[in-house]
């Protein structure tokens, strides 16, 4: 691994896992996302993993929805933007992928392996729903894998990485996914260094125990050396711990209410920067230092905020 010299917060401010019956707080509408992804940044989060939502919460792919959130953010804050292309589990690949074709950003999420990825168990601490498209959608992961094979994962390699010159977010919800990313690095698709992130306690995925993450530093020692950078959360209530023990092995972190929407033990968190500052004073009483976006741009190889497309 390479040893952080200044830990990078990425926020994840929205993802699509979570639906609006969960939480208040969670960021729905691109103002509303914009708004907290700006917050997050004044608060020290040096990138900020986008994904987009239509008016009722459903998750969206169609740039000109991102348009409405990343144009702000990019005016608003110099935050590293990452354009997720996990998406969600119903979309095809092409429209998992339209956003960060059409922006071209600094970096963007990728996959790398199909899985299970179960939040069905949503529905069952939800009383009250406030869309009908929200409970069939969560119920609906039981049945449905997320693919991500490896035809896909060369495809966004290619279309984003050698086209345009987007560097990748690794999410690695596995140990067999740093070997399928060795691969495509053994082929010259993937190019170092890699923002390893480690995705731990998805159903279906490496469960958020300690000796996973241990695990998975040290398989990625194997394969890469010093060709990568680590980051790591757990969705849910062991995000905090996660990232600890991430910055504490010389790794990254990772937060937001696409992972985990409270701030401690039954309290919902009213914003993704009360999770950046919340984390930012763990790292500094670890006597960390905090990236900037730049630090963040240097150490990962980004192209720089000039060269997306907006
Ligand atoms: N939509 C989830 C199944 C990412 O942002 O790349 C996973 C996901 C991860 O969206
Ligand atoms: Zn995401």
């Amino acid at each position: 691994m390479i040893a952080a010299d200044r830990v990078i917060i990425s926020t994840a401010v929205t993802g699509s896992v979570h639906v609006p019956s969960q939480s208040d707080h969670l960021p729905i509408t691109p103002e509303q996302i914009v708004a907290e992804s700006l917050a997050a940044a004044e608060a020290g989060a040096a990138i900020i993993h986008l994904h987009a939502r239509h008016e009722d919460g459903r998750p969206a792919f169609e740039p000109s929805v991102f348009e409405k959130i990343i144009l702000p953010i990019v005016e608003g804050c110099d935050a590293v933007i990452n354009i997720s292309t996990g998406g969600a589990s119903s979309m095809t690949i092409e429209e998992r992928l339209a956003a960060a074709t059409r922006f071209s950003p600094e970096l963007a999420s990728l996959n790398m392996g199909s899985m299970n990825f179960v939040f069905s168990g949503i529905a069952d601490r939800i009383t009250h729903w406030k869309h009908a498209w929200e409970k069939p959608y969560v119920l609906n992961t039981y049945g449905h894998p997320f693919i991500n094979s490896f035809a896909q994962i060369e495809y966004a390699l290619r279309e984003l990485g050698e086209k345009g010159g987007t560097r990748f977010e690794y999410e690695c919800y596995d140990i067999g996914h740093l070997y399928t990313l060795a691969h495509f690095a053994d082929r010259g698709l993937a190019k170092p260094p890699f923002l390893i992130q480690g995705v731990f306690g998805i159903l279906g995925g490496i469960g958020a125990d300690h000796a996973n993450l241990t695990h998975m530093v040290a398989i990625a020692d194997k394969l890469f050396g010093d060709d990568y950078h680590f980051s790591a959360f757990a969705a849910g209530r062991h995000q905090m711990q996660f990232c600890t023990h991430s910055a504490w092995l010389g790794g990254h972190v990772r937060v937001g209410l696409e992972d985990n929407l409270y701030i401690g033990k039954g309290e919902k968190a009213t914003s993704n920067a009360q999770q950046v500052t919340k984390v930012r004073g763990i790292l500094t009483d670890l006597g960390k230092q905090i990236a900037t976006p730049d630090d963040a741009r240097r150490v990962l190889a980004l192209k720089g905020a000039r060269n997306i497309t907006l």
